[in-house]
């Protein structure tokens, strides 16, 4: 790999069937074996309820922090292979349950936006259950738009966002 840049990227879990921790554990795991890319840390677990519709179990969600020289496109591959892996189905309604969601967050400084990868991930800066972990792991990160991890995670609404002891 001599020569390729290795750029940080933070993925966001989450899970809401078939034991939710192990889940997020398998996934941690799995990302710690991804080939050109090394896990940095992982924040701890939270439990929330479901965004989308409430008729599911609440859910546990964490950020990883990578540091990778796979593309963007490459990396989200492999994200859903550990999805698939992990026993994901993609049959569900929108937003239903599922045993492991992994989210590209940031990918360095990209901004893409196609419906096959967008980037930083459009759920981003609304989200709690992303934006209260990431702030755990980076909170001096900023967005590619200067916007500061710490802040946006310090103004958006965590009613309902439980953290997990380790
Ligand atoms: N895609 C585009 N950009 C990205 C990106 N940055 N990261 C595309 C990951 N995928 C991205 O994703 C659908 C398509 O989005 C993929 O084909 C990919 O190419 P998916 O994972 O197959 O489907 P999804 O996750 O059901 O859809 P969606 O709209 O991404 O849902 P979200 O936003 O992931 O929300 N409530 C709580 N409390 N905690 C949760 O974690 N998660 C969801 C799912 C709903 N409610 C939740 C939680
Ligand atoms: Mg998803």
């Amino acid at each position: 790999m001599a020569g390729e840049r290795f750029l940080p990227a933070y993925v966001g879990l989450g899970s809401n069937l078939d034991d939710p921790a192990g889940q997020l554990r398998r996934a941690l795991a799995s990302l710690a074996g991804l080939p050109a890319t090394r896990l940095l840390c992982a924040s701890s677990f939270y439990r929330s309820p479901p965004l989308g519709p409430a008729s599911q179990p609440d859910y546990l969600n964490a950020v990883a922090g990578l540091l990778t020289t796979l593309p963007p496109l490459e990396l989200l591959a492999a994200l859903q292979a550990i999805e698939t892996a992990q026993g994901r189905r993609r049959d569900g309604e929108r937003w239903g349950p599922r045993t492991l969601d992994l989210d590209l967050l940031l990918h360095g400084g990209a901004r893409l936006a196609s419906a096959a990868l967008t980037l930083p991930h459009p759920g981003l800066r609304e989200r709690a259950f992303v934006l209260v972990p990431l702030a755990e792991i980076a909170p001096g990160l900023r967005l590619p738009d200067g916007a500061l991890v710490a802040r946006l995670a310090g103004a958006v609404d965590a009613a309902g966002l439980q953290r997990l002891a380790a």
